[in-house]
């Protein structure tokens, strides 16, 4: 059984690992799903380079040894597919109200509306981040950032098919009708917006390309780490396989803002550059400029994760639909019910931490886990800085900060954690996050630098290259 979930069907139209050979009715309507994917690539996918081949990694098969395929791939030729993790034998739901019971194989009637609005949300962030980073190509700073463009590119496509699959197999008309509407809507547009309030944002630069699949896809890898702990277990394994494809889009973020730091710090101690100015007219990103483009991030994807205190969570979770992050790992009694979480809050003017009910404080206590891990990458980043031999330090800011949803979307708060006026907001505001200027300025630098094992002047190469490649390979032939 585990043996031939694992191998990948690629004789099939659609590749597979889901048995669609069998199941003639999805298998249609899936079949008349793909080339209006197809069309949607074409329309709203990546700009140029679409004849061109990219050495691009497939997926062959989804056991945890080796899965990668690494070839030669023009992107509206690559093989997107339905993949799912290899069942678990006998596996039960291990929280909220079901615990104990088999994990379902269909979806449970009184879940079906909020497992659907689930998915569809998973579903429409896959599509909006290929939009929003549709323009970059034509700015890269090397054939190496090029292709891990690509990747990502491809791979959110596949998740996409991952959301559509499971629209289609288990939600009947509505799931074909949101299948639908995730190649409708469109990010950034006013009329048919993302859903979600990051992907609605610009993607216009390579440096805000990092920063987002540093933040942005992060909040992916939380909420796919809490979707497969579902007792719905075709949701589960859908989410296992997407996770292990994710890994490799938070490399490029933290890697990429890695490098920037690098090539900064260099310039710096070269050229005796302590000033952002003379950063700038060495042609490099300062590290202040850095700093408020990571605060702009930051702080959209924390939206990400909803509301503090929130009954959409405490009913996902009760229901067995959506766990924590490690669900498996913790030990309490994963029902929550007399548990308490502390929740920082605000409390008029002041910033305060409160126990709140554990069922509708996991929309917070998932964000605990996240901020947690956004840290370790901010302290690589201030390491390469101090080994420069530098005194200064790359921070998050403050929970609070420039929030649009959940209760601190009421306030002004410093990147320290200070409830503000409006008139220091205003006057602050361009320290703290990306001014127009410095859009322009970014902006200003992306040239593209295409000839193999050369890179754009304000980022460093990065340490090794691809599959074991030399960093100079040629990762997209451009002839
Ligand atoms: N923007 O109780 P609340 C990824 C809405 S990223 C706009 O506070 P809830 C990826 C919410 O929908 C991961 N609206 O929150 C990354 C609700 O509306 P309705 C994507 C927002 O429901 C990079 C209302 O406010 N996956 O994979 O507990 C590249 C009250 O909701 C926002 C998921 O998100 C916002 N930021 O939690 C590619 C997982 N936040 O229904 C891919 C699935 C909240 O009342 N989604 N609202 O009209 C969920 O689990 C939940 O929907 C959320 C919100 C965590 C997003």
């Amino acid at each position: 059984m585990a043996e031939s979930a694992a191998k990948i069907d690629y004789a099939e139209r659609i590749p597979n690992n889901v048995s669609l050979a069998e199941n003639r009715r999805l298998l249609r309507a899936l079949e008349e799903w793909q080339p209006r994917f197809l069309r949607w690539w074409g329309d709203m996918g990546p700009e140029g380079y679409q004849a061109k081949e990219a050495y691009l990694r497939t997926a062959v098969s989804v056991d945890a040894q080796g899965w990668a395929h690494f070839d030669w791939v023009k992107m509206p030729d690559y093989r997107w597919g339905i993949f799912v993790a290899e069942p678990e034998p006998d596996r039960r739901i291990h929280f909220g109200a079901h615990k104990g019971s088999p994990a379902w194989q269909d979806v449970p009637g009184e879940y079906r509306g909020t497992l659907r609005r689930l998915i569809v949300t998973q579903g429409d962030t896959e599509p909006a981040s290929v939009e929003q980073q549709r323009h970059l190509g034509r700015t890269c700073p090397s054939l190496y950032d090029l292709r891990n463009l690509f990747q990502v590119n491809v791979e959110e496509g596949r998740h996409l098919w991952a959301m559509v699959y499971l629209l289609h197999a288990h939600f009947g008309r509505d799931g074909r009708e949101e299948a639908e509407a995730l190649l409708q809507r469109r990010s950034g547009d006013p009329d048919r917006p993302r859903i979600l309030g990051a992907f609605n944002e610009r993607t216009p630069d390579w440096l805000s390309f990092y920063m987002f699949t540093y933040f942005t896809d992060r909040d992916g890898k939380y909420q796919l780490c809490a979707l497969a702990e579902s007792g719905f277990d075709p949701l589960a394994r859908t989410c296992r396989f997407m996770l292990t494809e994710e890994a490799h889009h938070m490399f490029v973020g933290e890697t990429g803002i890695g490098r920037i730091v690098q090539r900064t710090c260099d310039l710096m101690r070269e050229h005796r550059a302590d000033d952002p100015g003379d950063v700038r007219r060495l042609g490099g990103i300062d590290l202040p400029m850095l700093q408020r483009y990571l605060n702009f991030h930051y702080s959209v994807s924390l939206d990400l994760f909803g509301s503090e205190i929130s009954t959409n969570a405490a009913n996902s979770y009760t229901g067995g639909l959506k766990g924590r992050f490690e669900e498996g790992k913790k030990a309490d009694d994963h029902l929550l019910t007399d548990a308490s979480y502390p929740v920082t809050e605000l409390d008029g003017g002041r910033i305060v931490t409160r126990e709140e009910p554990a069922l509708t404080s996991l929309n917070e206590r998932l964000r605990d886990d996240y901020i947690m891990d956004c840290q370790r990458g901010v302290d690589r980043w201030n390491a390469i800085i101090r080994k420069a031999g530098l005194d200064v330090e790359l921070r998050l800011p403050h929970r609070g900060f420039h929030r649009a949803i959940g209760m601190f979307s009421e306030a002004r708060v410093s990147p320290e954690g200070r409830v503000v006026s409006q008139a220091e907001w205003d006057a602050k505001k361009g320290a703290w996050l990306p001014t127009e200027a410095d859009a322009a300025y970014v902006g200003s630098l992306m040239k593209p630098v295409i000839a193999p094992g050369t890179f754009a002047n304000w980022i460093a190469a990065p340490a090794r290259g691809i599959n074991g490649k030399p960093v100079d390979f040629q990762y997209v032939r451009l002839d």
